[in-house]
């Protein structure tokens, strides 16, 4: 289809298909992981050491309460599992055993990304504002007071054989992999629960009386003690097991999904009820505990599958006999070897790559379904935030520090494109345009929001303007800024999601002129997408067929040149 293009279209740069390590630096490495204890902070290191000390002193304790002739009938009348817990007939069976190897092969990316995905906003907060100062967990320094400081300039870089795939700009392949192994392993997540749900096999798992408790304590007393209770886990868990399998299949599993997903501005938007009180720095630390319940309960799972006869445990769960032969020894090397080639191979190829990693993350878990949902949740007053990240270079040309030197009095916006109607529309005209005022959150991509009051002209009537044509689908929001790699930012929106009662072309800030660091003259609120959506110093905007001839052709500065998807509601 003819029209005529955009002059910002020759200003867009193109991208390459794997990431560019910043040959200019160091990459910022961040600092150790630091904790809150009331106003002071402490190196998450220290835990290793009190770790120990409480071992041991939990060793000595039991020893010393074991001389006692209550301790040892008390031990006695709950030897670690129930006298009612079910025998458990059906043995470990293929497909458990495929299942818990599938697992822990899709845990170890979802763990690596997810981390990758923390260290993009390396801080967690109780409060829905994340103020810096406000933080109980970090592993960067504290935000510099003297200069600007932008969410991008947080990010931290991790070690490429533990994050994934390592430098600090990798959210987005790092979110290609986390929700791409979030979904095979939720289909592995669910064929479980029905085999074991419809075998007998759920009877390891789900404790059938109350006495699970006091034989889970028993249970502990004894491994304490050195003195291992009598093992029988081919026919059944002790109650300790059982209370840590069940916690972690049936609580901390759900849990992770659950606050995963509230973390989306489609999904945390569109369930204010929910979202609002359950905001995302609430799922975002409970997700972040979440992970750490997994990592302890994989140190404690493999410890004690290695100290409470390893022979038999292999061979239960990666053999399917229950024999002291070697064979389970054998499969488990060669599974260990498949993940560890799996996990050194990962990052390297990712950065070689990228692109491919988000074509495949795209077809597997980009389709954007969320965006549908009719994202509406308003905030009040009282919910605004005292202060909002920012992101994003200023623009430096000189054609806008002339215009911001007028107030923008001379400043066009020009609307253009695959419409019937090509507009130019100056700072006044828009003004005088409807108002339209909302108090609503903003998703960071990388973890950060925030509520703020925006005021500006909906989308709508822009689109009621200029009148798209039939063939257009796309419209593309032009910045006066550069991106981070040179080259115009922008970003492309589909038509339909422009016409959505909350896209809002802003001015107006917290009941104040937009400064230029929120993205004077012009911004984009679209509710239901990420913040990268959201371009701040609008110079054009274009109505377009397809985006395919826009810098790398994937829909959006950061799409292009950070690998992300143009459609990113969650
Ligand atoms: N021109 C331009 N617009 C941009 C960006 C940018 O780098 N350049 N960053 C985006 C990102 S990643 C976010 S989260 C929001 C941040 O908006 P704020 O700085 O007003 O909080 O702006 C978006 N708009
Ligand atoms: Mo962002």
């Amino acid at each position: 289809m003819k029209y005529v293009r955009d002059v910002l279209e020759g200003e867009l740069s193109s991208a390459d298909d794997r990431v560019h390590l910043d040959p200019g630096g160091p990459p910022q490495a961040g600092v150790m992981p630091h904790l809150r204890v009331g106003n002071r902070w402490f190196n998450t290191v220290w835990l290793i050491p009190l770790g120990a000390v409480l071992l041991v002193a939990g060793i000595a304790i039991s020893h010393e309460l074991r001389r006692y002739p209550a301790v040892e009938q008390f031990i006695a009348h709950y030897p670690g599992t129930p006298a009612s817990a079910p025998a458990v007939h059906s043995g470990f069976p293929v497909w458990l055993r495929w299942q818990h190897f599938l697992n822990l092969f899709f845990l170890m990316f979802i763990m690596r990304s997810g981390i990758q995905i923390l260290a993009s906003h390396p801080r967690l907060y109780w409060r829905r504002d994340s103020t810096p100062d406000t933080e109980w967990f970090r592993f960067q320094h504290e935000v510099p007071k003297d200069r600007i400081w932008t969410a991008n300039d947080d990010a931290v870089a991790l070690p490429s054989l533990v994050g994934l795939p390592g430098p600090r700009s990798s959210i987005g392949l790092a979110r290609w992999w986390h929700f791409s192994f979030d979904l095979f392993w939720l289909i592995n997540g669910a064929i479980f629960y029905v085999l074991l749900f419809t075998t007998d096999q759920w009877q390891r798992l789900v404790p059938t009386s109350w006495e699970v408790f006091p034989n889970a304590l028993s249970t502990q007393l004894q491994y304490l003690s050195l003195r291992f209770p009598a093992d029988d886990g081919w026919l059944r868990y002790n109650s300790l097991q059982q209370l840590a399998y069940f916690a972690t299949v049936f609580i901390a599993a759900p849990l992770a999904v659950f606050t995963g997903l509230m973390q989306g501005p489609a999904i945390g938007n569109k369930l204010g009820w929910l979202g609002r009180p359950f905001h995302r720095q609430l799922a975002r630390s409970i997700h972040s505990l979440v992970l750490c319940w997994f990592v302890l309960f994989i140190c404690a799972h493999v410890t004690m599958v290695f100290l409470t006869d390893a022979r038999a445990n292999l061979n239960h769960m990666f053999y399917g006999v229950n024999s002291n032969s070697a064979e389970g020894v054998w499969i488990v090397a060669i599974a260990l070897t498949l993940v560890s080639i799996a996990w050194i191979w990962a990052s390297p190829f990712t950065l070689k790559n990228a692109r491919l990693v988000q074509r495949v993350g795209k077809k597997l878990v980009g389709h954007g379904w969320a965006e549908a949902w009719d994202v509406s949740t308003q905030y009040t007053e009282a919910d605004i935030s005292p202060r909002l990240w920012t992101n994003g270079a200023l623009p430096m040309s000189e054609e806008f520090t002339s215009l911001l030197k007028r107030g923008f009095s001379d400043y066009k916006l020009r609307v253009g494109g695959l419409v019937e109607e090509p507009r130019e529309f100056s700072y006044a005209q828009i003004k005088a345009m409807p108002k339209q005022e909302q108090i609503t959150c903003h998703f960071c991509v990388q973890g950060w929001s925030g509520v703020a009051k925006w005021a500006g002209v909906p989308m709508r009537h822009i689109l009621d303007l200029v009148k798209p044509k039939p063939g257009a689908t796309y419209v593309v929001f032009y910045s006066f800024a550069d991106g981070a790699e040179g080259g115009r930012y922008y970003d492309v929106h589909r038509i339909h999601n422009m016409r959505h009662e909350l896209s809002l072309l802003a001015y107006e800030m917290n009941g104040q002129p937009l400064t230029v660091l929120y993205g004077a003259p012009l911004r984009l609120r679209c509710e239901n997408e990420l913040g990268f959506k959201m371009v701040k110093w609008i110079e054009a905007i274009e109505f377009v067929e397809s985006f395919d001839h826009l810098g790398a052709g994937q829909g959006g500065y950061h799409e292009d040149h950070e690998f992300f998807g143009y459609r990113m509601p969650i």
